[in-house]
């Protein structure tokens, strides 16, 4: 029996993603993906919101070469917690080929976060999805980005569109490099030029040190797969706005997908619709990613 079951409604990676049409530029990085497990060799964490089905590193490596990636940013999913012990065990197998976000306390000690930089961590994930994880008070992330900041390292956040406001001093008093995960999940029914999505590209423009993850078409498309529609011009509008500050990632292995699994060969395919010139592609999948995540 093992130690953990998936929820009910847990939905698996696509068992064989189509080959893309597309051709990843050489050096291209996967830039938001995860690990889960194995639950039996590291288990999930006991506050966590889900409960996933495996999805370790040796899958996560063989998609990388199936799709025609160089390398993989993995950041720490909300079911693990603050033990990053399954990511810390990837990057140790990855060699130079895996970077890593992790989730920390504000307990964390100097020697764990140095130990961790040795692995390849290079930044710390705030999550504040309700439906993933209780939200803190700013004063508890403070106390991190103290300790990380001295490694050079810098913060991914995650949020839905209304955090936004509420949360907009504090994001933008964030001294790191910030990366925001998925473009900050605007609702794409509305108009790309309308209030809402103008305000996440205002908090672009007037913090130069944001960045933002234009991933996961398939978790806020309402038109559905495998074009993506009604997403291709809140990613493109940010790409081209904003070439440097870009990333781009698979979000293998897709946590809490409720009605459709993405094939990840067409995801890979949806980049051209986003990032339309040989330049902004360059951009968005090796050089942006090889800056934030390689350069020391
Ligand atoms: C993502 C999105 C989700 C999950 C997590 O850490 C997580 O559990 O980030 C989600 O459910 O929207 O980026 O993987």
């Amino acid at each position: 029996m093992p130690t953990f079951v998936k929820d009910n409604d847990w939905l698996d990676f696509h068992p064989n993603p189509s080959k893309p049409i597309f051709k990843l530029p050489p050096g291209a990085i996967d830039a938001h993906c995860h690990v889960f497990g194995p639950g039996d060799e590291f288990p999930f964490a006991p506050e966590r919101k889900y409960t996933p089905c495996d999805a370790g590193k040796d899958q996560l490596f063989a998609l990388r070469d199936f799709l025609g990636f160089d390398k993989n940013v993995i950041v720490q999913a909300t079911c693990h917690g603050a033990d990053n012990s399954a990511l810390l065990d990837a990057l140790r197998s990855a060699g130079d080929r895996a970077r890593g976000v992790v989730t920390v306390r504000p307990s964390v000690t100097e020697n764990e976060l140095k130990e961790m930089h040795e692995l390849g961590v290079r930044g710390v994930r705030f999550n504040f999805v309700r439906r993933l994880v209780e939200p803190k008070a700013d004063s508890y992330y403070q106390e991190i980005i103290e300790k990380i900041s001295k490694l050079g390292w810098h913060v991914v956040i995650y949020f839905e569109a209304p955090d936004l406001q509420e949360r907009w001093k504090f994001f933008s008093t964030i001294g790191t490099t910030v990366v925001v995960d998925h473009m900050g999940r605007p609702d794409v029914s509305k108009d790309p030029e309308g209030p809402e999505f103008n305000l996440f590209r205002r908090f672009m423009r007037e913090n130069p040190n944001i960045w933002a993850k234009v991933s996961c078409p398939e978790r806020l498309s309402i038109s559905g797969s495998p074009e993506y529609k009604d997403v291709i011009p809140f990613g493109k509008s940010i790409v081209e706005e904003f070439p440097d500050r870009t990333l781009w990632g698979t979000d293998w292995p897709h946590p809490n997908m409720k009605n459709e699994m993405p094939d990840d060969g067409k995801l890979v395919d949806y980049v051209p619709s986003i990032a339309s010139t040989l330049v902004l592609q360059e951009k968005l999948l090796v050089t942006n990613p090889a800056e934030l995540y390689w350069r020391n």
